[in-house]
């Protein structure tokens, strides 16, 4: 089965990851895993940590001269920063009065720090920080890059992108070709299709860092020739739309996950709603519209899958809310940490990675995934049995 697993702390030595279930035979490319770690760290409105870091990944397991095994895949990504945190942050040592300052007792609004100190029992919320930090998400995207190369193999074409920040929309055009999108996005440091909206809204992130204050937006996903059939209607837990929107809803900041039109389908009569069928010689059965997002039934349908995200803003505040200290119990404003005006940007690279485990896991659940070129062959049988369907 594919899973994976992540661990490590924000300030803590590196990230670690295992994914187990990639097939055997593929050919990884490193610089791409790379390519798309260096995107995440990027974009208009990072913090200074960024110009810390440099993320790379190391692969220790299961892949060998470059071509995966089958066997457990075991990532690392190191934190540079480690070096500034190296005794505060220390596995081992015994903790001291030395080597436990910046210790968090003033908990952000919005963040975990609060609730998690609580439910563990940490009274230094720097234990809850550290793991709750989206510094985690290096990590699912090195995960998801390899799950993309296995689904870039079966010719399945997918980008994270972002719609809207600060609620100015910057994807008039709602395009539903992965290279159209590649080659706008690219174009800019905000990851979004609408060149004219650049200025205003590296404006209103100048604004907000000068207020101290955080964005959010929204991010939208394509996946293109993806099989219908992924996922199943028989029971809840086999849709496979259920099993995106949980792994969107699993990152950090997201607030709502929509599919297609999502909340818009609620609005309008059904006859604007559905996907008209078509039937065409040497290509089979297709909808002229994808208001459905690619889905029907909890199953994909063969048009491009759509999935949105809602990010809210970044609960570290320069200029901080109300909180109240978890000793003295007063009411004081909340830590300041150093923390970035918007993730959007990183986190639609984050969106998109998984994304891409969800599609590449129901790949492997359908069809036999032990070998990569076997899993081309009945991929391709496949999609010739759909078109003569
Ligand atoms: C984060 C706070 C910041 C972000 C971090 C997420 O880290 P620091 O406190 O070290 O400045 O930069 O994100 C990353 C480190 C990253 O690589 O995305 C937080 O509190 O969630």
């Amino acid at each position: 089965m594919l899973t994976y697993l992540t661990a490590g702390e924000s300030h803590g030595p590196e990230l670690s990851g295992i994914l187990t279930g990639i097939p055997a035979g593929l050919h990884l490319d490193i610089d791409e895993i790379n390519t798309a770690l260096s995107a995440r760290q990027g974009g208009y409105g990072r913090g200074n940590r960024q110009k810390i870091e440099h993320d790379q990944v190391i692969i220790t397991g299961g892949v060998r001269h470059g071509v995966t095994l089958g066997s457990p895949i075991a990532l690392t990504v190191k934190n540079r920063d480690h070096a500034q945190w190296s005794e505060i942050m220390n596995p081992t040592s015994p903790a001291t009065p030395e080597n436990t300052l910046r210790k968090v007792s003033r908990p952000r609004p919005g963040h975990a720090d609060l609730v998690g100190g609580m439910k563990y029992g940490h009274r230094d919320m720097r234990n809850v920080l550290e793991r709750s930090s989206a510094r985690e998400t290096a990590m699912r995207v090195a995960v998801g890059n390899i799950c993309k190369q296995v689904l870039e193999a079966l010719n399945i074409k997918i980008i994270g992108y972002v719609e809207a920040i600060g609620g100015v929309n910057a994807d008039s055009s709602q395009p539903t070709q992965v290279d159209t999108i590649v080659n706008l996005i690219e174009q800019n440091d905000l990851r979004v299709t609408d060149q004219s909206q650049i200025e205003p809204i590296h404006e209103m992130i100048d604004d907000a860092k000068r207020n101290g204050d955080t964005l959010g937006g929204v991010i939208r996903v394509v996946a293109e020739n993806v099989p219908a059939g992924l996922g199943s209607y028989v029971s809840w837990d086999t849709k496979l739309d259920a099993k995106l929107a949980a792994a969107v809803m699993g990152v950090n900041a997201m607030k709502g996950v929509e599919i297609g039109d999502g909340f818009e389908n609620a609005v309008h009569p059904g006859s604007q709603v559905m996907d008209e069928i078509d039937w065409q010689e040497g290509q089979g059965f297709s909808r002229n519209s994808d208001h459905l997002g690619g889905f029907e039934g909890g199953m994909t349908n063969g048009m491009p899958v759509i999935v949105k995200a809602a990010m809210k803003p970044i609960p570290t505040l320069y200029k901080p809310l109300q909180s109240a200290d978890i000793n003295s119990k007063e009411v004081k404003k909340a830590t300041v940490e150093r923390s970035d005006t918007t993730a959007i940007v990183p986190a639609s690279i984050v969106i998109e990675s998984v994304v891409s485990i969800e599609l590449a896991k129901a790949i492997t659940d359908t069809f036999d995934g032990s070998n990569i070129d076997r899993l081309k062959k009945q991929i391709a049988d496949y999609r010739q049995e759909l078109q003569n369907f």
